[in-house]
């Protein structure tokens, strides 16, 4: 039996970060695309001579050749720009459609039974036209998002609490911007909510909100901190995850920006939601209940997100 085959698509800074832990966990043999020639070729050789004193078995390659995807199982999609200081992920729009056109070509052309991870920004809009361009499944087209936040929600709480990250579940819904929704009564902490941990004086309700804004600005700390481009460890890290869940048939439930029709109330869009990732791709979208308050900042949410797909509307007329 073959070893599962994980392409890469833009060997940058999450690229290459992909394409090491990808080789370390042993998830298969790794091809990393990018049009910047040498850089793939680079990294994907770096990477294998790490192989002797990690001790993985995989087989690395970079391409500027679409033709090397073929038969990919797994593809995770970081082509396009970052953003710098000062910008918001929505500035990155314009290029990056375009980024998404070719790149959507290049997968439909060579990998259609891919499992596809879109990582670019902005990530709501990017993965749906990522979807439209290349004409898989909405099942086998996603957006990786909600794992990352929640991991900054998770580690945010596990310091304040002082406790093992491994015992704090979170959850953050709606798109990947500055209107995301990280759910407090839907995060614990060894199964106990959060709102209950406010009630018992284990922290107040202050800290609590001031941990809500940290991790909806997590994304913009990083940038402010790095100042030449975004986090790529941890993005990098919550990709792999989901395509692990993927490859192994995990059925986990990772929160993902999924194709939603009919759940939760809308009508064909992406956006972050709760899902459960197996052998199927996204084989459920995990309905759960909001209350008020809560949909009320998932519909601001979902009406950001809306608004930057028309955008993309207006700019690629194929765009239906
Ligand atoms: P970077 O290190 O610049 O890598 C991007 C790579 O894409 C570069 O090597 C480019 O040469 C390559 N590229 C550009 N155009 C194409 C093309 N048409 N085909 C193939 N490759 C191309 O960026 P990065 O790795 O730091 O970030 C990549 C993307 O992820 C950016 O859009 C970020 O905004 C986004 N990002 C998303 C998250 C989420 O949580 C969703 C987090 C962090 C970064």
């Amino acid at each position: 039996m073959s070893r599962p085959k994980i392409a890469l698509i833009g060997a940058g800074q999450i690229g290459g970060t992909l394409a090491h832990l990808a080789a370390i966990k042993e998830l298969g043999d790794v091809v990393l695309f990018d049009i910047a020639d040498g850089i793939p070729q680079g990294k994907a050789l770096d990477i294998a001579e790490s192989g002797p004193s990690e001790g993985f078995d995989a087989a690395l390659k970079g391409t500027t050749d679409y033709a090397d995807i073929a038969g990919a199982d797994v593809i995770i999609v970081t082509a396009g720009v970052p953003r710098k200081p000062g910008m918001s992920r929505d500035d990155l729009l314009g290029i990056n459609l375009k980024v998404m056109k070719s790149v959507g070509e290049g997968i439909a052309a060579n990998a259609p039974d891919a499992f596809v991870i879109c990582i670019t920004n902005p990530l709501d809009a990017m993965v749906w036209a990522l979807q439209q361009f290349s004409g898989l499944p909405a099942n086998k087209v996603v957006g990786m998002a909600g794992v990352l936040d929640s991991a900054r929600f998770r580690h945010f709480l596990s310091v304040e609490f002082d406790v093992s990250m491994k015992d704090v579940t979170a959850f953050v819904l709606g798109g990947h911007g500055d209107t995301m929704v990280p759910s407090v009564r839907y995060s614990t902490v060894g199964g106990i909510p959060l709102p209950d941990l406010v009630e018992m004086g284990w922290t107040s309700q202050e800290k609590l909100d001031e941990i809500v804004q940290r991790t909806r600005d997590g994304g913009a700390e990083i940038v402010g901190l790095l100042k030449t481009g975004s986090a790529y460890y941890a993005p990098a890290t919550s990709a792999i995850e989901m395509a692990e869940a993927y490859l192994k048939d995990q059925k986990r439930l990772l929160p993902c920006a999924a194709y939603c029709d009919g759940e939760f109330g809308l009508d064909g869009m992406y956006v972050g939601v709760p899902t459960i990732i197996g052998a199927g791709g996204i084989e459920k979208v995990v309905n759960i209940k909001l209350n008020k308050e809560e949909q009320e900042m998932f519909d601001v949410s979902v009406n950001a997100v809306k608004g930057l797909v028309e955008a993309c509307k207006g700019i690629d007329e194929t765009l239906a």
